[in-house]
C-alpha cells in the first residue's frame, strides 16, 4: 500500500481487517505489517500487507524499494480532496512498477465521504490511468467503509489468477489494422 503520508492508508486496512474507522490515528513511523487472512471463493487466504509510511524522508531512504520488492499486488492510494496526493502518485508507481506488475497494480481514491470537499475529478483520474496504464480505479472511504472489501476482494482475486503460460507454438501474426484497442478499464465509483 503506497501513496503520500496523511491520505489514509493506515486507517483503510484497518477498516478491511477491523471493520471499524479509527480515530485518532498516529502516523505511520517508517512501515508496518499487517497480516489477514479471508476466505475468497472458497480459498482461504492470508495476505501480508505492507502499510508504508508517506515521509520523503523515509523515500529518499530507499527503504520502500525492499519492502516492494517480492510483492505480488499493491494499491497505489491518493486522497481525493488533495490533487498535490494524486499528481505525487507518478512517483510512487514508478517505484512499484520496478517489482510489480502493473495489471496487480490498483489504483484507489480515498475519503469519498467528503463529498464537499472533493478536488480530484473523475477526468483527472481517467487521464492517470491511460497516462500510466493502470486498468483498475476503486473510490473508497476508511470512514463509512465504502468499496474497502470490494478493493481488496479485486485484488486477491487478480494474485490468485493463474500466470499465463507462456505458448510454445507459434502464433500466427494479426496484422496491424486487426489489433483493437484495448479498453477494459474497470472503474468504481
Ligand atoms: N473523512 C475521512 N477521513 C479519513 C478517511 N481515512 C482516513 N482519514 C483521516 O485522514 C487522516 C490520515 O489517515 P491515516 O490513515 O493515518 O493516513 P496515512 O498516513 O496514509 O496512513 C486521519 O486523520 C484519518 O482520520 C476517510 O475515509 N474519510
Ligand atoms: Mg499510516
Amino acid at each position: 500500500m503506497g501513496g503520500e503520508e496523511g491520505i489514509g492508508k493506515t486507517s483503510l486496512i484497518h477498516r478491511w481487517i477491523n471493520g471499524v474507522f479509527l480515530e485518532p490515528l498516529k502516523a505511520t513511523i517508517g512501515v508496518a505489517l499487517h497480516i489477514h487472512r479471508v476466505k475468497i471463493d472458497g480459498k482461504k487466504v492470508s495476505l501480508i500487507i505492507w502499510d508504508l509510511g508517506g515521509q520523503q524522508r523515509f523515500q529518499q531512504m530507499g527503504v520502500f524499494r525492499n519492502y516492494i520488492k517480492g510483492a505480488k499486488g499493491g494499491f497505489l492510494a491518493f486522497d481525493l480532496t488533495n490533487s498535490i496526493t494524486l499528481e505525487n502518485l507518478s512517483r510512487w508507481l514508478e517505484l512499484f512498477k520496478k517489482e510489480i506488475d502493473l495489471e496487480n497494480l490498483l489504483l484507489l481514491g480515498t475519503k469519498a465521504d467528503l463529498v464537499n470537499d472533493r478536488k480530484v475529478t473523475k477526468e483527472h483520474v481517467e487521464k492517470f490511468m491511460e497516462t500510466h496504464k493502470i486498468d483498475t480505479y476503486i473510490e473508497t472511504s476508511a470512514l463509512n467503509g465504502k468499496n474497502i472489501d470490494l478493493a481488496f476482494e479485486i485484488l486477491i482475486k487478480k494474485l490468485l489468477k493463474p500466470k499465463k503460460e507462456t505458448a510454445h507454438y507459434n502464433i500466427p501474426s494479426i496484422p496491424y489494422n486487426q489489433i483493437k484497442k484495448r479498453k477494459n478499464n474497470k472503474i468504481f465509483f
